[in-house]
């Protein structure tokens, strides 16, 4: 190793500022207990000095062992972020309590060319709770593109530990530090489409608690585009790979069937009669839309959930998001589809956000365990006034 704690010492070990490459992890905290902290920042982890190609030799970036308590790599001041890039295993390798912010993580020094890490790049095991990856903030945003596989692998937790306190805010998966310009995680080889792409859940575990992604609060959101493979994917279609993606802005990745969320077979999953299917989210149907109109803020639409009651917990969360390639763009809304409702036509009347283009649009359905669907189809008006 690069440096070494070992969690009973009690030393809080700060790595700041320096280049590092050619360890089998540049920066590794021991799987022991104890109360020694990992600090890293303002570190060039697989790259050269120049922060411009990978280093030779190295393995895994970082890597936090369990028991670690707490480890903080990058910050939110820019002196802070590190650059994990280039490493032939995980940029991070998390198995304790971690805070991930401010990064860049498989891209070069200017988040604009990829140097991949991976095959993921970051990943996390064993019983790690409360680890959060970004915030709500602009500054603690970690760009995590350009990397082999997935940009976060969240893996086998236990049934006692699985996704407690995670949060994963505000980061931008499979662009460019902009946002705006592509930079994907995953393999563009044709024969492994379903191999990498923005977050997987693997998870051969028995817990039925599920990751939640983002959220509706400022900045809460992350962006997970233009991946070569999957947005979102519960890997096995196990009941413990659950997730919970909201207000997420997830469109133009290139998987199976150009699925952006992905639940039960690889690709969109058609709804089945009264969602009584089982798996990853319950295999929860999606909401069909069938009537939708736009007045000013005002969304009006009519739409259906086929899950009986008993199939999933009542009232469903429905979310409606400005279509982007039948993906996620803007959050526009959400309505309470209660058990009275169900497998109903519901018309409802919802405020979206001042001058958003609510149509088309797509919605999902999550229940009281935060069981969330794959994406509705787009549901588009056309020839109403603009001859879309
Ligand atoms: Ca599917
Ligand atoms: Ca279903
Ligand atoms: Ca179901």
């Amino acid at each position: 190793y690069g440096f070494y704690t070992d969690k009973a010492n009690g030393v809080i070990l700060t790595v700041q500022g320096l280049v590092m490459h050619g360890f089998i992890a540049n920066l590794f905290g021991a799987p022991v207990a104890g109360t020694s902290q990992l600090r890293a920042f303002g570190n060039y982890f697989c790259t050269n000095a120049d922060g411009t190609a990978a280093a030779t030799g190295p393995t895994t970036g970082l890597g936090v062992g369990t028991n670690e308590t707490p480890a903080f790599v990058g910050g939110d001041l820019a002196a802070q972020r590190n650059l994990i890039s280039g490493c032939g295993s995980s940029a991070i390798d998390i198995r304790s309590t971690t805070q991930v912010r401010g990064n860049l993580i498989g891209t070069d020094a200017t988040g604009s060319v990829a140097i991949p890490n991976g095959p993921s790049a970051i990943s996390i095991t064993s019983d790690s709770v409360n680890v959060g990856i970004g915030g709500a903030d602009a500054t603690a945003r970690n760009v995590i593109s350009g990397n082999r596989g997935f940009a976060i692998r969240l893996g086998n937790l236990s049934a006692a530990a699985q996704y407690v306190g995670l949060q994963i805010q505000g980061n931008y998966i499979g662009t460019d530090w902009t946002g705006l310009v592509a930079l994907p995680n995953g393999s563009a080889d044709t024969a492994q489409t379903a191999f990498g792409g923005g977050i997987q859940l693997y998870s051969t575990q028995t817990g039925s608690s599920v990751a939640v992604i983002g959220g509706f609060g400022e900045g809460e959101a992350n962006l997970i585009a233009w991946n070569q493979g999957v947005g979102i994917i519960a890997a096995s279609n196990r009941a413990s790979e659950g997730f919970d993606s909201r207000g997420n802005w997830v469109h133009h990745n290139r998987a199976v069937g150009r699925a952006n969320l992905d639940i039960g077979d690889l690709g969109p999953t058609p709804n089945d009669a009264d969602d009584a299917d089982t798996g990853a989210n319950g295999q929860q149907n999606w909401p069909e839309i069938i009537a939708a109109s736009q007045v000013g803020d005002q969304l009006s639409v009519t739409y259906r959930v086929d899950t009986a009651s008993t199939h999933a917990g009542y009232p469903l969360r429905i979310d409606f998001y400005a279509n982007a390639m039948g993906g996620s763009g803007l959050w526009l809304a959400q309505d309470s589809y209660g058990v009275a409702d169900a497998q109903q036509a519901r018309t409802v009347t919802l405020t979206v956000p001042p001058g958003a283009k609510a149509l088309p649009c797509v919605a999902t359905a999550t229940d009281t365990g935060g069981q969330g669907s794959e994406f509705s189809p787009a549901f588009d008006v056309l020839f109403e006034d603009d001859f879309d």
